[in-house]
């Protein structure tokens, strides 16, 4: 019996065999009744040309999206050539020659949603001649389901996600389009294979939003390609795969929302739309129009803020960070792709007041380890101490504490202290400043007639200790300033 080879193909992922073989010349005996002009898909017929006759239209209907296929024999008795024009009524897209007792060449033909309808058989041979006929029009089941995907966004397939599904495309169906929903802040993932054939397949893929590709890639026979794309958290609606191009090809689409700093969803992309987050590790991802990644988190009193930033090795381009405090930006670094940074950086603030991070890049992943704790000055743990002397924090004569300054902007320029001599004599001052978080510090002691009684400097990673003549109940002022920033321990003794 004749096998329609299209549905060999199709099952085959494209490959093409020849599997019919030559009828026993008992079933290639002129047919006992006769044929109908309109074939039975998938029903195997042999039809005799009339004694007075040398061509015959048979036709048969193809349900939109069809592949359709024809395999052709030619009786062993017949006299010449058969031939076999096939195509929608009216139009031929192919003529199939079958010569005596042999099989023609396999058909087949991708029609789309937009097609099908009634295809004819244009039959021309010798009077008398006979050629047993197959045709078959199996519907596409392109991304899981019966029929084409449609050609175009107004008529797209919807799918299963996180499911590998498989698609046709040929002849007159060169898109197909299918549709996956938008929650807003999403990820979506597509995948696509084309199997090995025969070299003539290749297809297209992209994402199109809004009326606007917003991903795209090729893949060839052989191959396969992944693409993602970021939707920005007002991305909301649908986004379409198209793939266009030629052969039979499988792909997968996943779809997950963005979980910008540990939660479900895409931090927004202004101020007034910053994710809520604690301090520690935070996470998210940037690409497409989701450009920026707005976070908030609740300051304690003076904060000092140290936080190390990461860019994926993958990320594109450069990865922008900005602390902004008040409306106004405060610190901001740049990082390459692969790129770590830590950064310490000392705020006056209220208690509760808001640290907004804002991170920008064309698009990535990147990751915050965050803390904040009050600034140590003088160790009573209320914050900075001030920076005019009449406000100056009050410790005692020995005292050893931890201090912070940051002249970066003007935030805390300096920092006062005030402590009474308890006895008459040397005091010793021993400062110290940060390795990492350092600057050049200067360090001046006031008497209580403005009397300039120490002033010298520490480097950055330094130690420095100063001798001091004092008076027993006399107030002395002690001034910290630095051009940059640092920590820094004092030792009074
Ligand atoms: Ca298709
Ligand atoms: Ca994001
Ligand atoms: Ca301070």
């Amino acid at each position: 019996m004749l096998v329609a080879a299209g549905l060999l193909l199709a099952a085959c992922g494209g490959s093409v065999e020849d599997t019919a073989t030559t009828l026993p010349p008992t079933t290639v005996a002129p047919a006992a009744a006769p044929v109908p002009d309109e074939l039975a898909l998938g029903a195997e017929v042999t039809f005799r040309m009339p004694d007075d006759a040398t061509s015959q239209r048979l036709t048969f209907e193809v349900p939109p999206g069809g592949v359709v296929t024809l395999a052709v024999e030619g009786a062993a008795t017949n006299a010449a050539v058969a031939s076999v024009a096939v195509g929608p009524t009216g139009q031929t897209v192919s003529r199939v020659d079958v010569d005596p007792g042999e099989t023609a060449a396999p058909f087949r033909y991708v029609t789309s949603t937009d097609g099908g309808g009634t295809w004819a058989l244009d039959i021309q041979s010798r009077s008398g001649d006979s050629v047993t006929l197959l045709v078959d029009a199996p519907v596409q089941a392109d991304g899981g389901s019966p029929g084409d995907a449609g050609p175009n966004a107004a008529d797209p397939k919807p799918i299963d996600t996180a499911t590998e599904l498989t698609g046709l495309l040929g002849d007159a169906d060169n898109e197909d389009w299918y549709v996956i929903p938008l929650a807003g802040g999403d990820i979506v993932a597509v995948t696509v294979a084309v199997p090995p054939g025969d070299g003539t397949a290749s297809v297209f893929g992209d994402l199109v939003y809004n009326g606007n590709q917003v991903a795209s890639f090729s893949v060839n026979e052989g191959g396969e390609e992944s693409m993602r794309q970021i939707f920005a958290g007002d991305q909301t609606g649908e986004t379409y795969l198209r793939v266009s191009g030629i052969g039979d090809y499988s792909f997968t689409v996943e779809v997950g929302p963005q979980t910008d700093g540990g939660s479900e969803g895409d931090a927004g992309g202004d101020l007034a739309d910053a994710k809520d987050v604690g301090f520690g590790d935070v996470s998210g991802i940037l690409g497409g129009d989701d450009a920026q990644d707005y976070y908030v988190a609740n300051l304690p009193k003076d904060a000092v803020i140290v936080g190390t930033f990461t860019s994926s090795p993958e990320a594109l381009g450069e990865l922008r960070i900005e602390l902004i405090h008040n409306g106004a930006k405060f610190t901001t670094a740049s990082l390459n792709p692969g790129q770590s940074e830590e950064m310490t950086f000392a705020q006056v603030n209220g208690e509760g007041d808001q640290l907004y991070i804002r991170v920008a890049s064309q698009g990535g992943e990147y990751t915050m380890t965050l803390e904040a704790s009050t600034q140590p000055d003088g160790g009573d743990g209320t914050g900075d101490a001030q920076d005019e002397p009449g406000l100056a924090k009050q410790i005692a004569p020995d005292a050893t504490f931890d201090g912070i300054i940051n002249n970066t902007g003007s935030i805390d320029p300096r920092d006062f202290y005030t402590f009474t001599a308890a006895a008459t004599g040397v005091l010793t001052l021993d400062v110290s400043v940060d390795a990492r978080v350092g600057a050049d510090t200067r360090i001046q002691v006031r008497d209580d007639a403005n009397v300039k009684v120490a002033d010298f400097s520490v480097g950055q990673g330094g130690s420095s200790t100063a001798s001091i003549d004092v008076t027993e109940g006399t107030v002395y002022v002690m001034e910290l300033t630095t051009p940059g920033q640092a920590r820094y321990t004092v030792a009074l003794r």
